[in-house]
């Protein structure tokens, strides 16, 4: 049968041929490949121009038409095959831990920078997720040398990563464990940072250090754990949640009523490798620590203690709690800035939001307006609010400008009406002055080395204590820092200004003058005679060195109002960067000493130690009856430090310790 139509010269119309067969109803079903392929191509070729086209047109058109709905398919399924994927995760307990921060963290960067001016922070992209993991890239999971004997940090990470491994296969509904002892349960699974925290940064250049074989804790890292354990025990069991430990009298002092001695003691804790005291705490933070209260604080103690430390535990877990309470705490101090001159008050009440000077005056002190810019800096970097470094900024410019220093030596007290210096004329590098100098350098360190103004006055501050400070004892000639009263050299040293020469060491490692870091070695064997000299073997609050040679006397005499030791940090503070920098044993083995006089004299049996009243007193040292938070904050971290054998615990061209020992990253790397 044949239904075409033939016969007009223009095709445009279908025509379809039979063949013979087909035409005589014959040779039955031919359905072979070959017969189907000529037959196809026969009637092609019979099909006129236009519907060639038109046909062509419309297997384009599908084609496109399929393309482009098989990519939005595929994403459409990759997102359920994502999703499921990241429920399973939820099921399977993969650790919540946010990440840490990388060690180095980018630079705050401004376009131009005027020559006296601080250059702004600038503020990074909103972040994207962190990427998952466990601890800063210096501190994180590494697996030991299976034949390594004695315990390391990296065996506690690996077995935490065994654990965490193990979590997975078994899907069970099990705490989630991080290395360091951050277990988090699901219920206090931390939120990710505010939108407007910092996007984190590629992995710290120093990764693949991660790669370097793990470095055993040794037997004096052994005996610094155990003494944070038998501090903490007694912390623990008579003074917890409060802010510290009276340990003879198994009770606590409240200062702020704000856990001061827990929130010190958690990055140490941290460091340490104290998994499970660690975990408690952290509970601690989450479930009771409360700053809406109507209680006085100094602003700069809380700055450096509770801001610092928990600043500096989110940088070191990643844990994303410790970043909200710390800006929790950093908006409740702000009040403080809201004076005349700009230059804060020294309380804020934490609850009303109200600041105030002490009832006595309306000065601060100077080491206290200054030494609170690592911190707040930091917080405007993690939150993105510009408002907590401009603060600070403003007092760093305001005091670069302001006269009534000496050669860059600063007065100790400052007006908050007038912004002027009051008290003129006596100058220390001890208490109320001490940290503004070891913060001019921090901060220059902290922003990347460019802020010049905080380079300048740490330098001529620096040629000031030189000038007018300096002097050398009799018999053993010990060079000490002394004080400067109206133009009189007081030969009196408080053990505050032991941190000088771990601050001049670190500005040394920083590309600063040489002759720094020959004054850092000298004026430490000074700090360590401090302790040596005396018959506990333990340093008092203030020494007085003489000047002139006296048959039996020493280099040091020690007044009775002054003999107490509060267990301070600074000297061990200084031995650590002194070992840090030179591998000279010999400041380990003062240390070692330093730590054994501590037990000898200051340790209480029930758990704790406490500060006492008459180091010269061997048999009766007089407990105070007091364990700063210092103790567990500062003194016991840098002993950890100072004994171990791994510059990447800590890596100082990566953090800078605040005042109170709390590691904040430095923006850029040195
Ligand atoms: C700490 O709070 C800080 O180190 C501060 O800078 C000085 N006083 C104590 C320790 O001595």
């Amino acid at each position: 049968s044949s239904a075409a139509a033939a016969g007009s010269p223009r095709r445009d119309f279908i025509s379809v041929t039979l063949g013979p067969e087909e035409a005589a109803g014959v040779g039955g079903y031919n359905n072979s490949k070959a017969w189907r392929r000529r037959s196809c191509w026969r009637k092609w070729k019979q099909l006129s121009r236009l519907q060639r086209s038109v046909i062509l047109f419309l297997f384009a058109f599908l084609a496109v038409c399929g393309v482009i709905s098989y990519t939005s398919m595929g994403e459409t399924w990759k997102s359920i095959a994502n999703k499921s994927l990241d429920d399973q995760r939820t099921e399977q307990e993969i650790p919540r831990l946010k990440p840490a921060n990388p060690a180095v963290l980018p630079a705050p960067q401004k376009a131009d920078t005027k020559h006296g001016d601080y250059p702004e922070l600038s503020l990074q992209k909103p972040p994207k997720p962190p990427r998952v993991r466990r601890g800063p890239s210096n501190l994180q999971i590494k697996a030991p040398r299976r034949d390594t004997r004695l315990k390391t940090r990296h065996d506690t990470m690996r077995a935490v990563e065994e654990l965490v491994e193990a979590d997975k296969v078994e899907k069970t509904e099990k705490s989630i464990i991080s290395w360091r002892g951050a277990v988090i349960e699901p219920d206090q699974s931390t939120e990710p940072p505010s939108s407007k925290i910092m996007e984190l940064e590629k992995p710290s250049p120093v990764e693949p250090e991660d790669q370097k074989e793990p470095v055993p804790i040794n037997e004096r890292q052994l005996a610094v754990i155990e003494a944070f354990r038998h501090a903490w025990k007694g912390y623990k069991d008579f003074a917890w949640g409060h802010d510290e430990l009276k340990p003879l009298s198994k009770s606590y002092s409240e200062w702020f009523g704000l856990g001061l001695t827990l929130i010190d003691a958690l990055d140490t804790m941290w460091i340490l490798g104290l998994k499970e005291e660690f975990e408690e705490a952290r509970k601690w933070v989450a479930n009771d620590l409360v700053f809406d209260k109507n209680v006085d604080v100094n602003l700069f103690e809380s700055t450096i203690r509770i801001l610092g430390g928990l600043l500096s535990t989110y940088h070191l877990s990643g844990d994303s709690l410790f970043l909200e309470k710390a800006k929790d705490i950093g908006n409740r101090l702000m009040p403080a800035f809201k004076t005349p001159s700009k230059i804060p008050y020294s309380d804020v009440n934490i609850g009303r939001g109200t600041a105030h000077p002490p009832r006595w005056t309306s000065d601060s002190t100077v080491a206290e307006v200054t030494s609170i810019q690592l911190e707040f800096r930091e917080l405007s970097r993690l939150t993105g609010d510009e408002k907590f470094r401009k603060a600070v900024d403003e007092v760093m410019k305001h005091v670069h400008i302001l006269s009534g220093k000496n050669d860059g030596l600063v007065p100790m007290f400052i007006n908050t009406n007038s912004g002027q210096f009051t008290h003129l004329g006596v100058y220390t590098l001890g208490a109320r002055a001490d940290s503004y100098y070891e913060y001019l350098l921090k901060q220059w360190i902290q922003g990347g080395k460019k802020e010049n103004e905080l380079l300048e006055d740490y330098m001529r501050a620096i040629e000031g204590v030189k000038k007018h400070l300096l002097q050398r004892s009799e018999p053993k000639k010990l060079t000490f820092v002394g004080e400067l009263a109206h133009g009189h050299f007081s030969a009196k040293m408080d053990h505050l200004v032991c941190f000088l020469p771990g601050t001049l060491a670190l500005g040394a490692h920083n590309g600063l003058a040489a002759d720094h870091m020959k004054l850092a070695e000298t004026l430490i064997e000074t700090c360590y005679q401090m302790y040596a000299q005396v018959e506990t073997g333990l340093s008092p609050e203030i020494v007085h060195f003489n000047l002139h040679a006296q048959k039996g006397h020493k280099d040091i005499e020690i007044k009775p109002a002054d003999r107490h030791n509060l267990l301070r940090p600074e000297t061990v503070e200084s031995l650590f960067y002194m070992y840090r920098f030179t591998g000279d044993k010999k400041y380990q083995d003062w240390g070692w000493e330093i730590l054994q006089n501590f037990n000898r004299y200051t340790r209480v049996p029930t758990g704790g130690y406490t500060s006492i009243n008459n180091v010269q007193n061997p048999s009766n040292p007089e407990p105070r009856d007091k364990m700063e938070s210092f103790f567990l904050g500062e003194t016991l971290k840098y002993m950890f430090l100072l004994f171990s054998d791994d510059i990447d615990l800590i890596n100082l061209d990566k953090y800078v310790f605040n005042t109170e020992a709390h590691p904040l990253p430095i923006w850029v790397p040195a």
